[in-house]
């Protein structure tokens, strides 16, 4: 018997749906969709920043906090970007969405794709003040800088600075679907000394045409493990007449240089089957945009038994969650 190492659902209906959508503004009354968030763990509770589109397509992000019966609950108001229009450039912003968030420096920051007038660009953006509040900060956050004046998206931050730098990766777009939105086939690294001006340190790796991941993205940030870094990243299929099909694959990265492939995924580990993921807004999704892990060692990695949680939109619909540990997430990646 071969053992199953993909990312196993934790339960076979969503996380969360707009059924749990509480009449928070005027704005989101009745919102259509709560999907793609970004989640962070602070003392052991899960905060998540979640994507939500109303009735008219707009989008907002609204934060939910774990509460202690293990269910989520939203803010009472929709995240405010302070300093949006800075981060525009000049550009017009339609929407600020799939944010991802990351520790770094004792600091939360959070990273959004803004659709604009010129395309999509990457913003981070960071919280203020004690982050033992209801939600973290996260109902407020205030603008950083922009990654690169470039049409990309999936950009995440890691925790920590690697070489001296700090170092994210993003994918730029630079292919066009058929009736779709701009996308792309390549991940990329990027540094910076101070977190504002960031400079492309080159491709970290590619889509595979023909098979499951032809165009891919970053999902969550990177994890540290004793193995190198444990990345989630999404691939859409795009060969197939009738629909894209968005699945999770993961890939280790070497601790010291991140722009290196150690191991990646043959197969997905995790793919649209449930009914919630088979169909919605956009059907055959999974997008894993959050992670969290159960343990860290005092050192900083992720021990081998924790557990890993993916936070993923499902047919940019709802919500999902689906783990396996990190010993599990690293071999299947030499599979
Ligand atoms: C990607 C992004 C995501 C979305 C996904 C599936 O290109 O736009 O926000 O969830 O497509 O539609």
């Amino acid at each position: 018997m071969f053992e199953i190492q993909t990312l196993i659902r934790a339960s076979e209906t969503p996380l969360l749906t707009r059924k749990n959508l509480p009449n928070i503004s005027p704005e989101i009354i009745d919102g259509t969709s709560v999907f793609n968030p970004g989640a962070i763990s602070i003392e052991g509770k899960t905060h998540l920043l979640t994507r939500v589109q109303t009735r008219g397509r707009q989008t907002f992000c609204v934060a939910a906090s774990e509460t202690a019966g293990g269910d989520f609950k939203f803010a009472s108001e929709f995240t405010q970007f302070n300093g949006h229009q800075e981060a525009a450039k000049g550009l017009e912003i339609f929407h600020i969405y799939d944010a991802r968030l990351t520790f770094l420096n004792d600091t939360l920051f959070v990273i959004t794709a803004m659709d604009t007038s010129h395309g999509c660009r990457c913003a981070i953006w960071k919280t203020s003040g004690t982050h033992t509040t209801a939600h973290a900060g996260l109902e407020n956050l205030h603008f950083v800088s922009l990654i690169e004046h470039q049409d990309t998206r999936n950009a995440v931050l890691f925790p920590e600075k690697i070489d001296g730098l700090y170092q994210l990766l993003h994918r730029p777009n630079n292919s066009l679907l058929q009736d779709g939105p701009t996308t792309g086939t390549g991940i990329h690294l990027s540094t910076s000394e101070d977190l504002n001006s960031w400079q492309d340190a080159g491709q970290v790796m590619t889509g595979r045409p023909h098979y499951w991941d032809e165009l891919i993205g970053s999902g969550p940030p990177p994890i540290k493990t004793r193995h190198g870094w444990l990345h989630i990243y999404h691939g859409v299929a795009t060969h197939f007449q009738s629909a894209n099909i968005y699945q999770a694959g993961a890939v280790l990265l070497d601790l010291n240089n991140p722009s290196k492939v150690l191991a990646r995924t043959r197969d997905n580990i995790l793919e649209p089957r449930t009914a919630w993921e088979l169909t919605g807004q956009v059907p055959n999704v999974v997008f894993p945009s959050g992670i969290t892990v159960s343990e860290f060692n005092d050192d900083g990695f992720a021990s081998d038994e924790a557990i890993v949680s993916v936070y993923y939109g499902a047919a940019d619909t709802c919500i999902g969650l689906a783990r396996n540990t990190v010993s599990h997430l690293v071999a299947t990646c030499s599979r």
